[in-house]
């Protein structure tokens, strides 16, 4: 009986520290990364602009491949570390009232619409209120550059900076990321300060798939 009791002490001692550990692991004074959303219809190139961010490379075929939930991005900027969770949809776009629900929290987001589509900024309206109210950071990114002609006139309808990018070239694409991760950097309660090398976006994922 005795031996009984003992076993059944120690059983319920390793518990509650395994609890205790658990909950002092999810309280650590450890950083939330920023989130930073992609938003836009399907087919502007969302997928693709995440896959350029985080391997560096053109997925003509995206949906076929990897359907990206977040990636974690960490970038310095004036020596101070910043680090963001990139968010694209895995095709809720298609759904729009699943779009709110993405969005929710998020620091920063980025507007896709695509400059082969004259319509396609038309479309971005939509999600202007999906954006969060505390939401300070946006930027509007026309997509497939490469596709535009030369005659074409995008004029920014939307009072946000406004970048021009092609996701399969990869022009304007490191633009985009570095001015996302400038103003996430001035937003209070940042980051620590460093001087250790960090790995470029497109160098090291952590895909959560
Ligand atoms: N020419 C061109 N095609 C692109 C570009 N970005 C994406 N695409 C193509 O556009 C289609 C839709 O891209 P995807 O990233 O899946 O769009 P999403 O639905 O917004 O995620 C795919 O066929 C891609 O190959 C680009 O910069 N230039
Ligand atoms: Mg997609």
């Amino acid at each position: 009986m005795n031996f009984l009791k003992k076993r059944l002490f120690a059983f319920a001692g390793a518990f509650v520290c395994s609890v205790c550990a658990s909950f002092s692991a999810m309280f650590e004074s450890k950083p939330e990364p920023y989130k930073v959303c992609l938003l836009g219809c399907a087919g502007v190139g969302k997928t693709c602009f995440a896959i350029r961010v985080i391997k560096g490379e053109f997925r003509e075929d995206p949906q076929a491949t990897i359907g990206v939930g977040f990636a974690d991005i960490k970038m310095e900027v004036d020596g101070k570390v910043v680090q963001f969770k990139l968010w694209d949809t895995a095709g809720q776009e298609r759904y729009r009232c699943l779009v709110p629900s993405y969005a929710k929290g998020s620091n920063a987001v980025i507007l896709m619409h695509n400059l082969a589509d004259p319509n396609s900024a038309d479309g971005l309206t939509e999600y202007l209120s999906m954006i969060p109210n505390d939401c300070n950071i946006v930027a509007v990114v026309g997509n497939k550059l490469d596709l535009k002609s030369g005659d074409d006139v995008n004029e920014n309808k939307f009072n946000f900076p406004y970048f021009e990018i092609s996701a399969m070239t990869g022009m304007g694409v490191q633009e985009v990321i570095s001015w996302v991760a400038q103003k996430l950097v001035e937003l209070p309660l940042c980051t620590e300060t460093t001087h250790e090398e960090l790995p470029r976006p497109g160098e090291k994922e952590t895909c959560a798939c």
